[in-house]
């Protein structure tokens, strides 16, 4: 995917959900002006989660960092738009909420890096993989939106 077609994978973590920030992550995304081609609410299996995360499989917190991801309903969602891998990361802010401006998701709603509300990819390779993992194709859907012309060139 180029161009106007990039895509990444945003998850609203489980205390993002239970903290009722759903509807203001998509508005974010939504008014920013890319669009949404995916989403679903799931309890993720603990098999998905581990692999999700699996480059940070040595790291101390990756079995807390599971169990949490697990400990409740994700939303997952894939987004595209022209930069979208990397405005999106500007948009979620840093890992750790206390570096995180104000403005960026992480900087506006949560506290520690360990309920840091929101997943979204690294690079364009990690997104791609990701979408693979957490979605079939024919759960990304294909239209053109009638914002298009105005929001591109
Ligand atoms: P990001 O989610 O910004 O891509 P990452 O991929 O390095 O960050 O780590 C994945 C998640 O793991 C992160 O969102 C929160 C958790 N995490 C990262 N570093 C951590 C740490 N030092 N202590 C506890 N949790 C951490
Ligand atoms: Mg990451």
């Amino acid at each position: 995917m180029s161009g106007n077609k990039e895509r990444t994978f945003i998850a609203v973590k489980p205390d993002g959900v239970q903290r009722g920030l759903v509807g203001e992550i998509i508005t974010r995304f939504e008014r920013k002006g890319f669009k949404l081609v995916g989403m679903k609410h799931l309890h993720a299996p603990e098999t998905l989660l581990k692999q999700h995360y699996i480059d940070l499989k040595d790291k101390p917190f990756y079995p807390g960092l599971v169990k949490y991801m697990s400990s409740g309903p994700v939303v997952a969602m894939v987004w595209e738009g022209l930069g979208i891998v990397k405005t999106g990361r500007v948009m979620l802010g840093e890992t750790n909420p206390a570096d995180s401006k104000p403005g960026t998701i992480r900087g506006d709603f949560c506290i520690q890096v360990g309920r840091n509300i929101i997943h979204g990819s690294d690079s364009v390779e990690s997104a791609q993989k990701e979408i693979n993992l957490w979605f079939k194709p024919e759960e990304l859907v294909c239209y053109e939106s009638c914002q298009k012309n105005w929001v591109y060139e």
